[in-house]
């Protein structure tokens, strides 16, 4: 029969055995699992394992190498627990089983749990500290530049272009059936290149991004509700920190997940909005350019917009990238996220003089 824990095996979990393997459902892309071991003296000990989407992430020597190199960096100059990657058997940093695919090994954060909606603005002050934290400890990160291992990973337009190919290539017939989603979609195309121009001109400085960053990949402590960590760093490269400032507002600013069907949820908090933003700047503040700070306000509704777009062109090209639990799914979040893109525009103002006040106690780089 098959060893079940071929696979934890694999990786030097110091003098423990693999008792347990149970699968743990986080995330669109990769398949997690959590694995608990025991010592000859009964101590326990848990790991996440996980197999890395290989179609997704084509990349994956050079993503471990990002991955290594970030926690290594955070770990040395207190961001909170360690995330530092469990070496294989044969001392690298994943193993690559007989079907080719490709697992790695993280400890399990104890002591820690995960949301979906921030219940409360301290919560929200916390999940923004916490990204802030983690860009201006990452702002000297030394050893050059990260690889890029998703190019155009936060490329709005080319999200755009690719969205406009998927429309008139119609492959899975589905375009008919998605003209109200579509046609939003379209209208709000100015939107676009506001981060991406930014960035071209040279006035958004780039830095190392997570890229991920939504409320999900915040761990908080049971005891304190503080947030400990950021976790999810598959797509730690090269951005900017609009790019994370607007996924964070995305989803911890929204009232209910990108996955609520009932629209009438789907609002955006501006008090939370408000606490995020407080926690963010009093944590990152003073390595941010005034032009960084100016485009706050906008990050949200144009992530929100990308990432619309890009649930809309999966689903028009029948679905081959987000995980799916129903045949519409990837439709309803295009739906959810364009209406949190529009509100987040309608609130625009209020957000603008929000950062002006918590920016100005925050002494920003000229
Ligand atoms: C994907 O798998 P997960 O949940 O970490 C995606 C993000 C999206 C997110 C939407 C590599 O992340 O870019 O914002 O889903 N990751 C990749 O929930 O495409
Ligand atoms: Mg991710």
């Amino acid at each position: 029969m098959d060893d079940p824990f071929s696979i934890p095996r694999q990786f030097v979990f110091g003098d423990t055995e693999p008792v347990s393997l149970k699968r743990i459902g986080i995330g669109h892309i990769n398949d997690t699992y959590l694995v608990t071991l025991r010592s000859p003296m009964g101590r326990v000990a848990r790991y996440v394992i996980q197999r890395i989407n290989r179609k997704i992430f084509p990349e994956i020597r050079r993503l471990m190498e990002n991955v290594e190199r970030v926690t290594g960096h955070l770990d040395a100059h207190g961001g909170g627990r360690s995330l530092s990657v469990i070496r294989t058997v044969e001392g690298a940093t994943f193993h690559r089983d007989s079907t080719g695919d490709c697992w790695r090994a993280f400890p399990y954060v104890e002591g820690t749990f995960t949301i979906e909606v921030v219940s409360s603005p301290a919560q929200a002050g916390q999940a923004g500290r916490a990204f802030g934290h983690f860009s201006r400890l990452l702002s000297d990160l030394p050893g050059g530049r990260l690889h890029e291992t998703i190019p155009d990973f936060h490329n709005t337009p080319r999200r755009l272009a690719d969205f406009i190919d998927a429309v008139e290539a119609d492959p899975a017939n589905r375009v008919s059936g998605a003209r109200t989603e579509v046609d939003s979609a379209m209208a709000l195309a100015p939107w676009a290149g506001r981060i991406v121009e930014a960035q071209a001109s040279g006035e958004v400085p780039e830095r190392v991004a997570h890229n991920d960053a939504k409320i999900e990949n915040v761990l908080f402590d049971v005891e304190t509700g503080e947030a400990v960590c950021v976790v999810d760093l598959d797509t730690v490269m090269p951005g900017t920190v609009l790019h994370d400032f607007g996924d964070l507002v995305r989803t911890a600013a929204a009232t209910a997940t990108e996955d609520e069907r009932d629209l009438e949820r789907v609002g955006i908090s501006p008090t939370i909005f408000g606490a995020l933003a407080e926690g963010f700047l009093s944590a990152c503040g003073d390595v941010l350019t005034p032009k960084e700070i100016a485009l706050l306000p906008f990050a949200g509704k144009v992530i929100a917009y990308e990432q619309a777009l890009r649930f809309l062109t999966d689903y028009l090209l029948g679905d081959p990238y987000y995980r799916i639990s129903r045949p519409a799914h990837n439709l309803e979040r295009a739906r959810n996220q364009l209406r949190v893109s529009r509100i987040l525009d309608t609130l625009r103002d209020d957000l603008g003089s929000m950062i002006s006040t918590y920016s100005s106690s925050c002494n920003s780089h000229p």
